[in-house]
């Protein structure tokens, strides 16, 4: 027997959701269904709830008010790649980088574990909008979950509620997330994507990136195909607005794969060099992206909220983040202080005496063991951040100046090394390679080829992706330069390079320079680098050396990088775009020619 609070203050006029509501209570058989309205005081319920049932610990609410800790699963804390599937008509549609089932296979294999999957259980109704209110950009979902954790995580990264059904209307254009814990039962455990029916089924785990279906399930893996099909972008990508002292604000969007720092980038502090300049965030993970009436391509996050990696957070690393943590935000998987608060490893501050570790065991420093999980998460409001840029809910959303690509890498790839057109650019984005991390399981500190940090992300064929992106230097007359930064790269007794965080702006300074006409830069076989007198470091004491090691190219790390390439590019097969295999050609031959090498190499 169900029944439907009676406290929402909000009304569903879609017959369609109402439809699909009951399909799905009649399947999973819920106790109770709760339709979320969004409002302050619902939250405040649902809070109650999380906490009764243990879902939620309450924090020491004198230093952290409104800010609750939820411990998972142990065996459930990060993306499950192996689990997650794009469930087309044909292998092909999804390609050879994506999980494939069959549609009708992937409803019978999830159907008779639904059967009843809520029963005793309340199911949420979570409708949200990814996108600024009233913005083109913007899509409505639905989350029908029996988590309260997803439900008020789902209040905090998306405009949920009563809003999302005002969008909505009557309409039947909605995406449909079915979300049941399943006792987060590994062997139970399966996100699958239905981009035809616009339609995702996730099973067995209420992690993040698995649960909060509007985020890597919509947001992007259905978002990229419907952006295909519609002609618009969705990216794993920051949105960043730097103030020059002049007052001109210009935009970058920089994809980095998971746990790479685009969250620390897109709340970039200056060093004290930089006084004049001023740095916004617009978003921290996913980015829509539109060719505007004007030819510059623009950009909104889709997204509320932060879901950022805890460990390493700290007042060095990124104090805007760390403010922002202060009040109304969940941690997940993070260590408790005796006095009720938060810690992990990189905070900053040396871990308290009598520390309860992410299972909720006393904490043993001589274990060896992390006090908190390396993938350990804070889900905080972006209105949290005082870096908020005042256009993050802006409708018509950014213009986009540069398109940056990073990963992390010991060795190979420069600071930053800038396309010599669209095209390459393209190839640098499609061929971009990552040390693996803790967001997704498997093994850490690999590199994998990471196109576009969207390997984990595409919801379609992976050349058909490339091609998507190739267009749009024929749909935007005034796209953006596109650029490739690491931060990583390592000296032979294996120490950073480059300083990072902050120090960062010394390369967005030199970007921007380029893209207005000022900056210079050498050529090299693979593209455009700055000499060492070419980037602003007042204040900044790194020694010649090592700057000189990070702007390297080093013509035998590159042909390795080009071998890894074409391999990648022989496992994306057919559709992989002529323009691409003729990039790559053309790269292989500037390498081999004889006049290259001095410039390039440093001992
Ligand atoms: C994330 C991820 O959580 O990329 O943003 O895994
Ligand atoms: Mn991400």
């Amino acid at each position: 027997m169900t029944s439907t609070s009676s406290t929402a203050k909000v009304q569903v006029r879609s017959r369609a959701l109402t439809q699909w509501i009951e399909e799905a209570s009649r399947l999973t058989q819920p106790a109770r269904i709760v339709l979320c309205d969004g409002s302050a005081e619902e939250r405040q319920r649902l809070i109650q709830e999380a906490v009764t049932s243990g879902s939620l610990t309450p924090l020491n609410q004198a230093k952290r008010p409104g800010c609750y800790l939820h411990r998972s699963d142990p065996d459930d804390v990060a993306r499950t790649e192996d689990r997650t599937f794009i469930c087309t008509p044909t292998r092909e549609e999804a390609g050879p980088t994506n999980n494939w089932m069959a549609p009708d296979e992937a409803y019978d294999r999830i159907r008779p574990w639904l059967e009843g999957g809520m029963r005793g259980r309340t199911m949420y109704v979570v409708p949200y909008i990814l996108g600024p209110l009233g913005s083109r950009f913007a899509k409505v979902g639905v989350e029908l979950t029996d988590s309260v954790y997803v439900a008020l995580n789902m209040a905090i990264m998306t405009r949920m509620g009563g809003v999302a059904l005002e969008m909505l209307g009557e309409s039947d254009d909605f995406n449909r997330g079915l979300h049941c814990t399943l006792g987060c039962d590994s062997k139970r455990r399966l996100i699958c994507h239905f981009p035809q029916d616009n339609t995702i089924w996730s099973v067995g785990s209420g992690y993040g990136g698995n649960a909060l279906l509007s985020k890597k399930c919509f947001a992007l893996r259905i978002a990229s195909w419907l952006g295909r099909k519609e002609g618009w972008y969705a990216e794993h990508m920051l949105l960043l607005g730097l103030e020059s002292p002049r007052g001109e604000t210009s935009y970058v969007a920089a994809a980095f794969p998971s746990a790479c720092g685009k969250t620390n980038l897109s709340m970039l502090t200056l060093p004290p060099a930089f006084s004049g300049w001023r740095a916004f965030t617009v978003g921290d993970d996913i980015a829509w992206m539109r060719v505007g009436a004007d030819g510059r391509l623009w950009a909104v996050n889709p997204e509320a909220g932060y879901f950022g990696v805890a460990p390493g957070t700290s007042m060095q690393s990124n104090p805007n983040a760390m403010l922002s943590l202060t009040h109304d935000t969940i941690f997940t998987n993070v260590a408790l202080t005796p006095d009720g608060d938060v810690w992990w490893e990189g905070m900053g501050t040396p871990a308290p005496q009598g520390l309860i570790d992410w299972r909720g065991r006393p904490w043993d420093p001589k274990s060896g063991q992390k006090a908190a999980h390396p993938n350990s998460r804070f889900t905080t409001p972006m209105t949290n951040n005082p870096a908020l840029s005042p256009k993050a809910d802006d409708p018509e959303g950014v213009p986009i100046s540069a398109v940056i690509f990073g990963g992390r890498r010991a060795t190979t790839m420069p600071l930053v090394l800038e396309a010599r057109n669209w095209t390459h650019g393209v190839f640098m984005g499609a061929t971009m390679g990552s040390e693996t991390t803790a967001a997704a399981t498997g093994q850490v500190g690999v590199v994998r080829r990471d196109p576009m940090a969207m390997l984990p992300f595409c919801g379609y064929n992976m050349g058909n992706y490339f091609d998507h992106w190739l267009r749009m230097a024929s749909l935007a007359p005034r796209p953006p330069r596109i650029f490739m930064v690491n931060w990583f790269r390592k000296n032979a007794d294996g120490a950073f390079l480059w300083p990072g965080y902050g120090e960062n702006m010394r390369v967005l300074k030199w970007i921007l320079g380029r893209v207005q006409g000022f900056a210079e830069a050498d050529q090299t076989p693979v593209g455009l680098v700055p000499r060492p007198g070419d980037l602003d470091l007042t204040g900044l004491a790194l020694d010649p050396e090592s700057l000189r090691q990070c702007l390297a190219v080093r013509p035998e790390e590159w042909q390795t990088e080009l071998e890894s390439a074409r391999q990648f590019f022989a496992k994306i097969g057919p559709t992989l775009p002529e323009p691409l295999a003729l990039t790559h050609r053309s790269l292989l031959s500037e390498l081999a020619k004889p006049s290259n090498p001095p410039r390039a190499a440093v001992a």
